[in-house]
Formats: structure tokens, C-alpha cells, sequence
């Protein structure tokens, strides 16, 4: 490896073959050993496909849209399992100490999500982004959150997301290994242009899986208090609670555009073709069907 490299790699480590953060592998016997409850819900995503959104839009429905239980930051409220940092963030502790029900929001693949959630049959709900969307809203979150290495031109980190050279690895073995999982009744798999299509179809969906009586006006506070305006305003899901040095929102928002497409902004004609060529490869006799624009 040469300096460069080296460089890229600096905070990265490797976890049954997925690159992580160090700081997660660090502690990740805690991880694997993560005791669940029959009653935790599990909010799965790839980075940056909208696991925010989806989570305020299900902690909503568990309080039944009382706006005022959602005034504590996100991160407090649905913890981060694998998430671990020296000084102040520990998602496995804090959901030891928190009451039932947890809503748990993780970026794992199948294969490494703890056991424990398989054993105790947790529901959980998988938000698919296209693969395109969500390397440009990566691209931002590596230049905002400095413990990411600079990631390089648009080109050139698209061409390491396209290796699962970044945090969680390959997109498109992560998107699959879910998407195989779809027909357990504990699993709903839904996705990002659907929810930007038609939100409260969307909402309604949530409500049904997690049993909850569905109303028209609870869709209506719903639909409200999570539309892109409203949590981009609000501190507890802007994540403007975290200092610059975890997160500088000055260089580029969490909250940064949340539409289906802005990849057009951001790739040329010549990197779309060799995009969407690896991207049929990757994807080779899978059924999974991404939109890319809605
Ligand atoms: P962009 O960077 O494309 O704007 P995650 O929460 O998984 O990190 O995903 C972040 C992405 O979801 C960002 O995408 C963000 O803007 C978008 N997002 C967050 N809340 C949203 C909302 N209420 N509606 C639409 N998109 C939202
Ligand atoms: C925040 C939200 C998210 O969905 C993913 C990640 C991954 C990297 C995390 C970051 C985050 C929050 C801040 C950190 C960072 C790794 C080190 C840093 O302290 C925990």
C-alpha cells in the first residue's frame, strides 16, 4: 500500500471482510453478543439512504404522533447498535440501559447483524436507496465527517464505492442480502423513491407492519412533522446537536438535499455508463428493481 492509501485507510479496519470504522471493530464482541428483545424493532439501512427519515417517521407511530416525545436528539432516542466512539458514543450501552420498546437503527448486513435478532424474530425494516443517490450523499458525508478520509474527486470515490472500498463495503451485496430476506413476515423492504413518490402510502405501510391502528390523522402529523423542510429545521434530526468535530455541517449538511436523482448533478456520461455496466454485473440475477428517479 502506498502512503496514500495508507492514508485512506487510517481509521479503517476490516470486520469478517467489511471494511469499518476502527473505533466499531474495536469493541465488536459487544456487538456480536448484543442480547435483543422480542419487542425491539430494527431500522436497517445502507449509509445515507434515508435511515433518519424512516426512523422519525417510526418513532412517530410508536408515540403516536405526539410531536412533543420527539423533542430529544435522534441518536438519543433510536440508538446507533454498532456505533462506538472513545469519549461519548456507545449504541450498545445505551440500549442496555434503555426501557422496552427499542427502536434500534443499524447499517449491518445480514450476516453480521447479532444473532440474537434472528433468534428472538425482532421485526425489522429494511430501506433500500438506488446505488447512485446514495454514493453522492456519501460522497458529502465523507467530506463532512471528518473521521473520513478525503475521499477524492466524485470519479474517484465512486470507483472505491463501487469496491465496497468505504464504511459497510459493497452496496450491492448489502442491498441483496436483504432483499433475500424479504418474504419473512418479520422483514419489510421497502425504499426511499417510494416514500419520496408517495409518502403516506408509505406511512400507512410502517403503521400495518408494526401493528399499530392505523388514522387519517395520524398519517397527517406524520407526513407533517418528517417532510424534508421540517427535519432539516429541526435540531433533534438535523444532527446539528454534534459539535464540527464530529460533523461539520458547514462543508455540507446532514440535511443536505433529499431528493431521488441529484446523481444527474453528479455524474458524467462517461461515469454513468461505466457505472451502470459493474452495476449489472454486481447485480447478476437478482430481482431487485431500483428506481433512480421518481
Ligand atoms: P442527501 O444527501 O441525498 O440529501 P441517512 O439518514 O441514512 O444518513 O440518509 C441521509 C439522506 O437522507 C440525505 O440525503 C438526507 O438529505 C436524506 N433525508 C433525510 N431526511 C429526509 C426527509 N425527511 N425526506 C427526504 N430525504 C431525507
Ligand atoms: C452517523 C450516522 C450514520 O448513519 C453513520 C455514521 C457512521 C460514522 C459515525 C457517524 C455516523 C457519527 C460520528 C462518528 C462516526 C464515526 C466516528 C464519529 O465519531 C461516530
Amino acid at each position: 500500500m502506498d502512503s496514500s492509501e495508507l492514508d485512506y485507510y487510517k481509521n479503517f479496519g476490516e470486520i469478517h471482510g467489511m471494511i469499518l470504522y476502527k473505533d466499531f471493530i474495536k469493541y465488536w464482541d459487544n456487538v456480536e453478543t448484543f442480547q435483543a428483545r422480542p419487542d425491539d424493532i430494527v431500522i436497517v439501512t445502507y449509509p445515507k439512504s434515508g435511515t433518519t427519515w424512516v426512523s422519525e417517521i417510526v418513532y412517530m407511530i410508536y408515540n403516536e404522533g405526539d410531536v412533543e416525545k420527539c423533542k430529544d436528539a435522534i441518536f438519543n432516542r433510536i440508538p446507533f447498535l454498532e456505533c462506538r466512539n472513545e469519549e461519548f458514543m456507545n449504541g450498545v450501552k445505551q440500549l442496555k440501559e434503555m426501557t422496552s420498546p427499542r427502536i434500534v437503527k443499524t447499517h449491518l448486513p445480514t450476516e453480521l447483524l447479532p444473532a440474537s435478532f434472528w433468534e428472538k424474530n425482532c421485526k425489522m425494516i429494511y430501506l433500500c436507496r438506488n446505488a447512485k443517490d446514495v454514493a453522492v450523499s456519501y460522497y458529502y458525508f465523507f467530506l463532512m465527517v471528518p473521521v473520513h478520509p478525503n475521499p477524492g474527486t466524485f470519479p474517484e470515490f465512486v470507483e472505491r464505492f463501487m469496491h465496497g472500498q468505504v464504511p459497510y463495503g459493497s452496496w450491492y451485496k448489502h442491498v441483496q442480502s436483504w432483499w433475500e430476506k424479504r418474504e419473512n413476515p418479520n422483514i419489510l423492504f421497502i425504499f426511499y423513491e417510494d416514500m419520496k413518490e408517495d409518502i403516506r402510502k408509505e406511512v400507512m405501510k410502517l403503521i400495518q407492519f408494526l401493528g399499530r391502528k392505523p388514522s387519517e390523522e395520524l398519517v397527517d402529523k406524520i407526513v407533517k412533522h418528517t417532510s424534508f423542510q421540517e427535519m432539516k429545521n429541526n435540531p433533534y434530526t438535523n444532527y446539528t446537536i454534534l459539535p464540527d468535530e464530529i460533523m461539520n455541517q458547514n462543508i455540507s449538511p446532514f440535511m443536505r438535499k433529499g431528493i431521488a436523482g441529484d446523481w444527474k448533478n453528479h455524474f458524467t456520461v462517461a461515469l454513468n455508463e461505466k457505472f451502470d455496466k459493474h452495476y449489472e454485473q454486481q447485480m447478476k440475477g437478482s430481482t431487485l428493481k431500483c428506481r433512480t428517479e421518481v
